[in-house]
């Protein structure tokens, strides 16, 4: 009987056996030249790259966006002209948990899209909140060392949690979004996503603006309660990978409205908030929310580990048309995400199909482990050349963002702008935004959180964080810790 597909080697070799190894008789050692036994064995042992340090768990899926506004007085950028269209994906994650870890954990989540353009790809690195915990990336690694495992017992530990929090008020504003309602969304497709950073946009003028991205979900906004979420973390901890995968299976394409505020240039500086505090929002009524258009997403990826195991979204990956900010975090951002993809995936991670532009790489790098794109034989790989090698191209000088800034090196906190403190924000939002029912479970949440082995020690500093948030807060927390209720 002939067969059409023989099991091969890796390099096509057709293979004996599916199911026995070979042996030196019944009982006999197991052969070393078995090497298709030893290339499947050694394979095994390498199928597993380093999960991110941050957001190890997530899903994802592609699709993409459609200009339906004018904005082009504010950018040049190709992505967002009039009717434009561009191919995206999208990564969504928690940010603390490992591989594996249940999708309903209360922590903010990560929301990273990749847009394919013309001029290369964009990655837009967001969360679903619009602001963070800390302010300056010096501060990243302590924060995150805070929220993982104790070094020694391996365990989560609230009393980290807290300890980090309340010695550095600035986090405040994100400590009162994640305790509240939008600390665990009911889906992701049921949460916003946001640019969070303050970035640049430059119009084809030269014209420049401050800009921040939001994305709102069409689904509504919707939450699981922690009751639920501690449910389906037991049940179902695959719970927002599978209603993502689901949906797009079934034909309901998840969509958000991409919309944006724009700062003038020149009204930065007497902005009541420092505008470049990834601590603080842009009030919408200084700067009402312009649609972009539809961003949707249509395209379950074919295979989980190559296409967003492997993805690599980065703050450095900005096209023409588009610039950084002097919020620190950002610049500090722009370093960091390239150096984790070389040391995950490696030097050569932007050739995966998943990661490589659609437009055409014309670049002077070359080699390295497990490259395997090259230029044309007769392409010099030295610039300047006289052989008619790719040239820069002076006219998108600038693009990547520019500011004015001082000659002398400091280290500083962001210049305080009229309104600036560290806790009025998370004020307002207790105060303004949320609902009597709101209030409540964010209370709930907060007790049930400090309750949840946080150290006695502790407490009077907590309450103090939560009074400086809201009067009314501060006590209820109080109360609730104190009288065992959560
Ligand atoms: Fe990240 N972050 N981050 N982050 N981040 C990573 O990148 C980092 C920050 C965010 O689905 C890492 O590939 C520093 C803010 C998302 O693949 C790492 C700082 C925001 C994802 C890293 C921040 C984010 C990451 C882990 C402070 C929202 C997942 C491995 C300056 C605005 C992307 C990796 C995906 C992932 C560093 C702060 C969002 C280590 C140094 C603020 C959505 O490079």
């Amino acid at each position: 009987m002939t067969n059409p597909r023989p099991t091969t080697t890796a390099v096509g070799i057709p293979v004996a056996s599916d199911n026995e190894s070979l042996t030196a008789g019944t009982q006999g050692p197991i052969l070393l030249h078995d090497h298709y036994l030893i290339e499947k064995l050694a394979q095994f042992n390498r199928e597993r790259v380093p999960e991110r340090v941050v957001h190890a768990k997530g899903g994802g899926a592609f699709g993409e966006l459609v200009v339906t506004n004018d904005v082009s007085a504010y950018t040049a950028a190709k992505l967002f002209q009039p009717g434009a269209r561009t191919e995206s994906l999208v990564r969504f994650s928690t940010v603390a948990g490992e591989q594996g870890s249940p999708d309903t954990w209360r922590d903010p989540r990560g929301f990273a899209v990749k847009f394919y353009t013309e001029d290369g790809n964009y990655d837009l690195v967001g969360n679903n909140t619009p602001v963070f915990f800390v302010k300056d990336p010096i501060k990243f690694p302590d924060f995150i060392h805070s929220q993982k495992r104790l070094p020694g017992s391996g365990l989560r530990d609230h009393t980290m949690q807290w300890d980090f929090w309340t010695l550095r008020p600035e986090s405040a504003h994100q400590v009162t979004w994640l305790m509240g309602d939008r600390g665990i969304p009911r889906t992701w497709r049921h949460m916003d996503g946001f640019g969070s950073h303050t970035y640049q946009w430059v119009n084809a003028g030269g014209e420049r603006f401050w800009v921040k991205y939001h994305f709102k979900t069409n689904q509504g906004i919707e939450f699981l309660t922690q009751a639920e979420a501690d449910r389906l973390a037991g049940t179902d901890p695959d719970y927002h990978r599978a209603d993502l995968h689901d949906a797009i299976e079934r034909g309901e394409f998840p969509s958000w409205t991409l919309k944006v505020q724009i700062m003038p240039v020149a009204e930065a500086e007497g902005y009541r908030f420092n505008p470049f505090d990834l601590t603080k929002v842009w009030s919408q009524r200084d700067y009402p929310l312009i649609e972009v258009g539809t961003w949707t997403l249509n395209r379950n990826p074919r295979n989980f580990f190559a296409e967003i195991e492997q993805a690599a979204f980065a703050p450095s990956n900005i096209v023409p048309g588009i610039g950084l900010s002097p919020d620190k975090m950002l610049l500090g951002r722009v370093f960091s995400y390239a150096d984790a993809h070389r040391y995950r995936i490696g030097a050569n991670h932007a050739q995966l199909p998943v990661n490589a532009p659609k437009n055409e790489v014309n670049s002077y790098s070359q080699d390295g482990a497990m490259r395997y794109s090259f230029n044309d034989p007769g392409t010099p790989v030295y610039a300047p050349n006289s052989f008619g090698g790719p040239h820069a191209d002076p006219r998108v000088a600038g693009d990547e963002g520019r500011w004015e800034f001082g000659t002398e090196a400091v280290r500083a906190g962001y210049v305080r702008h009229a309104e600036d403190d560290d806790f009025g924000q998370a004020g307002t939002l207790v105060r303004e935004v949320l609902d009597d029912a709101a209030r409540e479970r964010l209370v709930g949440n907060i007790v049930g959180h400090i309750r949840g082995g946080t150290s006695e020690a502790l407490y009077d500093r907590i309450f103090e964080y939560w009074s400086n948030v809201d009067t009314d807060l501060g006590k209820k927390v109080e109360e609730g810790v104190r009288s065992g209720r959560s």
